[in-house]
């Protein structure tokens, strides 16, 4: 995933023949690393402080013409390097197992905007605990979006795991709330709660998913976010971790995304790590995140060995929505062409009635 964020200072400026920088060699290098990291899907406040933290650098280094290129390259791999190793690292399945010994659940939160890939990606990790043998309980607590509940209980059939659902409408951390009481009476090890994306105003949205912490006091919070939105994915970030403090992070579809410059804008935007990063539509599809790996062929090279493989997770229900839309208007033109194909058949057939009258 980051082999081309690396690469983003590999082929410019080459050309200095003096010895000494000038301010506007500077200027220039820097712009020049800028169109790169743009091009990398780097937000842009983290091109900023980028530039920034590298104009500081090569000034006070007195760094000669020649050598600039491999400064800035060597200067750009420590700053992406040291910006991950900053935001620490969280190890899901450890952290339940440290919960274990209490007889506690051990509760996770996914919160992120509509089709960023939450569900999916609950759904990815709950196959993952499964595998892991340990027990789980799943909260529906989307009681907003059409057909969420139903794509998660499709998962939990699949993955033949508890679900605690209500109506649409009903009040999501109540939701949470029952799963988190069935999970202590039945000594379940985690709950897993999804979440809407979106409500009426981002403000509602944002005050359920406070309520629902408030009630059910999770273990971690897990942002999701999707490696394809570039800045609007550093925006939703930023304003899910101003709300709720998420600890981490999951990336997801960066099997379609090949540049990088969301993963670290995230990290940098929240000082908080990103757990996994989701590389497909199957349940084996989700590893776990490295800083030197590129993960968007990955799912090209994974053993999907478990009994849930070949299991196309795309149970989106909006996406289903437009199928159902589409199929309605292929159906309404094919009726509107035959109506019109008769009614041709009907006035040649008129038109040659009137012409053999016409000729007797
Ligand atoms: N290619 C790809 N698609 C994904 C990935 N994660 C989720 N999706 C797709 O993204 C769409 C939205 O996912 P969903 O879980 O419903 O998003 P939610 O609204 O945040 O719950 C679905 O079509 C998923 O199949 C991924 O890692 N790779
Ligand atoms: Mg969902």
């Amino acid at each position: 995933m980051f082999d081309n964020l690396k690469k983003a200072f590999s082929n410019v400026s080459t050309g200095f023949s003096e010895k000494d920088l000038n301010e506007k060699d500077i200027e220039d290098v820097l712009f020049e690393l800028e169109i790169n990291l743009l091009e990398s899907d780097v937000a842009t406040e983290v091109i900023d402080s980028i530039k920034d933290s590298l104009k500081e650098k090569i000034i006070g280094s007195r760094v000669e013409k020649k050598n600039i290129q491999n400064f800035v390259k060597q200067s750009l791999i420590e700053y992406i390097s040291e910006t991950f190793d900053n935001a620490g690292h969280v190890d899901l399945i450890d952290r339940i197992n440290q919960k274990k010994d209490s007889n506690e659940p051990f509760i996770v939160v996914f919160v992120g905007i509509n089709g960023t890939g939450k569900t999916t990606s609950l759904a990815k990790v709950a196959n993952l605990l499964k595998n892991e043998k340990f027990s789980l309980a799943i909260a529906a607590a989307d009681t907003y979006r059409a057909g969420a509940i139903e794509q998660l209980r499709e998962h939990t059939n699949r993955l033949n795991l508890k679900i605690i659902a209500q109506n649409y409408g009903s009040d999501p951390a109540a939701v949470a709330k029952d799963a988190v009481l069935y999970a202590k009476s039945h000594k379940v090890d985690c709950v897993l709660v999804d979440t809407a994306g979106r409500m009426q105003t981002s403000s509602n949205l944002m005050e359920q998913i406070e309520k629902i912490t408030k009630v059910v006091k999770p273990d971690m919070k897990i942002f999701v976010g999707d490696s394809l939105a570039g800045n609007d994915t550093v925006n939703q970030a930023r304003e899910f971790h101003n709300h709720v403090k998420f600890d981490c992070s999951i990336l997801t579809k960066s099997d379609a995304d090949a540049r990088g410059g969301a993963a670290l804008s995230i990290v940098k935007v929240t000082s908080s790590p990103i757990i996994y990063v989701g590389v497909g539509q199957e349940y084996d599809d989700i590893v776990k995140f490295d800083k030197n790996q590129n993960h968007n062929n990955q799912n090209q090279n994974q053993n999907h060995n478990n009994q849930n493989q070949n299991q196309n997770l795309n149970l989106n229900p909006n996406l289903n929505q437009n199928l159902k839309v589409e199929i309605v208007m292929i159906l309404s033109m094919v009726l509107k062409l035959m109506t019109s194909m008769i009614m041709l058949i009907c006035m040649m057939y008129l038109h040659q009635k009137l012409m053999m009258r016409q000729k007797n």
